[in-house]
């Protein structure tokens, strides 16, 4: 009898669908239109006992309590602040997510949003499109950005593969976070407040969660100022979304480059309506490499978990 889990949301990765469906008795709940899930649900919970979801929906305490025979929750991501810990821990529920195999691609892309921001890609390519070219509407030169200080929140997996790669780039660096890191050269700024200070842009690398939700705040981003740029790549609950399209509208801010939001889908419609913002839809890890590799994990936690072997990558 093949373990029942419940697979939240797809992978993109034809091969890890293959597997799950191959190792396990998978209920797809994204197959199932949203207004008739809660019934469907009824009837497959009892028997659920493992958990693929991701790094956005993770599990409430109300979907934990639905689940009596739940033992693992696999997080396709390395994020796991939408895993409510406390409706798992008191029940020994096991939870493993993605670290490692997505650090490249997600530093990768606060790179591209930092150089987009820095030199208006988005607002350039629509000047292009929109035939302003032709018409030799002039263009105000952007700022190098080369010699600018680039502060990183947040100095993990994550923030030092952005910092190695901003430093090909001729930026300067300093980092944020509470406790010091080890074995690095970049300077740690006194505060997240002392590095928006500090940098021209400020990049966003943190974990997501209670401790980390609102930090980028109004105080923060007019440290950093009507020359600096926001990129955010780590989570929209990190920055004070409204406090942040005040800025940028009142020109406290400069720029905003992000991939994450407060409540995602949903975007401002402010953000949207402004030409120094650049947005995409929280797609950091979404590659074909990655999300293959990502996948893989979740599966081979899923088939560790069930075979009584060591999971490969467990949540403390
Ligand atoms: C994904 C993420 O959006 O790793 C994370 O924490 O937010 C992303 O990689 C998501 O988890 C994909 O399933």
């Amino acid at each position: 009898m093949k373990p029942e889990i419940l697979v939240m949301a797809p992978s993109p990765s034809a091969a890890v669908m293959a597997q799950l469906d191959e190792h396990f008795h998978c209920h797809h709940l994204w197959r199932v239109a949203a207004p008739e899930r809660d019934a469907w649900l009824a009837g497959v919970a009892p028997r659920v006992r493992g958990l693929a979801t991701t790094g956005t929906i993770g599990i409430d305490a109300a979907l934990a309590a639905r689940l009596p025979l739940l033992e693992i929750v696999a997080v396709n991501g390395i994020g796991v602040d939408a895993v409510d810990f406390a409706a798992l821990r008191p029940r020994g529920i096991r939870v493993t997510n993605t670290p490692g195999v997505l650090t490249d691609d997600v530093a990768d892309l606060a790179v591209a949003l930092l150089l987009a921001a820095g030199r208006r890609i988005p607002a350039l390519d629509t000047y292009v499109r929109a035939g302003r070219w032709q018409q030799g509407v002039a263009i105000p030169p952007a700022r190098a950005v080369r010699g600018k200080v680039a502060g990183i929140y947040g100095f993990g997996r994550i923030g030092k593969a952005v910092a190695q790669r901003l430093a090909a780039f001729g930026l300067q660096l300093r980092y944020w976070q509470p406790n010091v890191v080890a074995g690095t050269d970049v300077p740690r700024s006194a505060s997240l407040l002392d590095l928006a200070r500090d940098s021209d842009y400020l990049v966003v690398c943190a974990p997501g969660g209670a401790a980390t939700k609102g930090l980028i705040d109004a105080d923060v981003l007019a440290a950093l100022g009507p020359e600096g740029t926001l990129v955010n790549v780590a989570r929209g609950s990190i920055v004070d979304e409204p406090a942040l399209v005040a800025a940028l509208e009142q020109g406290r801010l400069g720029a905003a480059a992000l991939d994450v939001f407060a409540e995602e889908p949903a975007v401002p419609q402010a953000l949207m309506a402004l030409p120094n913002v650049v947005l995409t839809p929280h797609v950091g890890s979404l590659t074909v490499e990655t999300r293959q590799a990502m996948g893989q994990l979740v599966v081979d936690n899923l088939l560790a978990h069930f075979a009584g072997r060591d999971l490969l990558t467990p949540v403390a």
